[in-house]
């Protein structure tokens, strides 16, 4: 069997470069060498409430997302995860397997329930269910994704590894795929929590539609550390995060973004940041608009029919094995 991988991004708000550069952006160099599978998670997004007309809208922007980034429907699946009922299916019958105990351990599941208080749907707490599923459906080998995602992989492994123990040998067992460099892109308010959709003040996050000069404030007003010095040190974690965005914008290894900053200071380092992120941006958002409402109809229903005819045996096997199928 081919080697593969799969990955995907909910579209619960505007992406942001987090989103690119912890995750999308791995899968344009990967999908030459693996069998590959990028999803909208669409069903992960209604594990908090969502406006049913925006969530419809971003859904197929966030495809148009990886068709600007360089994903390859020629060469890569890209499809919607609603569109494969197999992912609900197969996550209904994991369920069979999981713990409640892991899935309360779970630090995301921790996290954003301390947000929502009162309203945390019972979705949030079955989120890492649907995404074992959506990883073990297509017996993918690697998945990239930024460093917040670890802890889920390594759950889906568990599972897996429960799931062959108990029914037979069925699962490959997945390995996380995650940057050295770009894995957890901080917020820029807050260099102490990670850029990220849901965050309330946008100021902590460059999305990936922003204009230019709604870019150059936010680097603008970036927090910085004390100390004038420019260069990567954990202990100045705002400055080493503006200089990992430029690293992996601009292509440079870090001796090259330090020796590029010796001797100039915070403003400068902006500057060149926010001429760096526009440059990035600008073809990328000219990608994003030109693809058409018809020609995306086309490549999200081919990369549903390839993604159903992986995914349909798999639901079948595993029902088979379960003692459900031809009920
Ligand atoms: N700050 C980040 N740095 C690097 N990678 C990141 N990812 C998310 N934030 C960062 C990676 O982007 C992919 C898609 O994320 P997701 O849609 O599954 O949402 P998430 O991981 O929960 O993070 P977000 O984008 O901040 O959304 P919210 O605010 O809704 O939680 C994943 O590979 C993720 O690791």
């Amino acid at each position: 069997m081919p080697k593969r991988i799969f990955s995907g991004v909910q579209p619960t708000a505007n992406l942001h470069l987090g989103n690119y550069l912890g995750a999308i952006r791995n899968w344009v160099g990967l999908q030459h060498e693996y069998e590959s599978f990028f999803c909208v998670v669409n069903l992960h997004a209604i594990t908090a409430p969502q406006d049913p007309r925006e969530l419809a809208a971003r859904t197929r922007d966030v495809a148009r997302i990886y068709l600007a980034a360089g994903v390859d429907p020629q060469v890569s699946t890209i499809f919607v995860q609603s569109d494969v009922h197999e992912h609900a299916e197969l996550e209904w019958l994991l369920n069979g397997v999981t713990r409640l105990s892991e899935l309360e351990r779970m630090t995301q599941f921790k996290d954003k329930a301390k947000k929502q208080r009162e309203n945390v749907l019972a979705g949030l707490l079955m989120y890492p269910v649907l995404m074992a599923a959506d990883i073990l459906l297509y017996q993918t080998d690697l998945v990239p994704v930024g460093h917040d995602q670890k802890q889920h992989i390594e759950l889906t492994r568990d599972i897996a590894v429960r799931f062959n123990r108990d029914y037979g040998e069925t699962f490959r067992l997945p390995e996380p795929f995650i940057p050295k460099v770009g894995a957890k892109i901080m917020s820029l308010d807050d260099p102490s929590k990670k850029m990220s959709k849901s965050d309330e003040n946008p100021a902590g996050r460059i999305a990936l539609l922003d204009d230019a000069d709604t870019i150059r404030r936010k680097f603008k007003r970036a927090v910085t550390d004390s100390g004038t010095e420019i260069r990567f040190d954990e202990s100045r974690p705002a400055i080493t995060n503006l200089l990992s965005i430029y690293q992996l914008l601009t292509g440079k290894t870090a001796a090259e973004v330090e020796a590029n900053f010796e001797g100039k200071g915070y403003a400068q380092l902006k500057s060149e940041l926010t001429d760096a992120t526009i440059e990035f941006m600008r073809p990328f958002q000219e990608r994003f608009h030109s693809i058409g409402d018809e020609e995306l109809t086309r490549i999200l229903s081919d990369g549903r029919d390839r993604a159903r005819e992986i995914a349909r045996p798999i639901v079948r096997e595993v029902m088979k094995r379960m003692g459900i199928a031809g009920a």
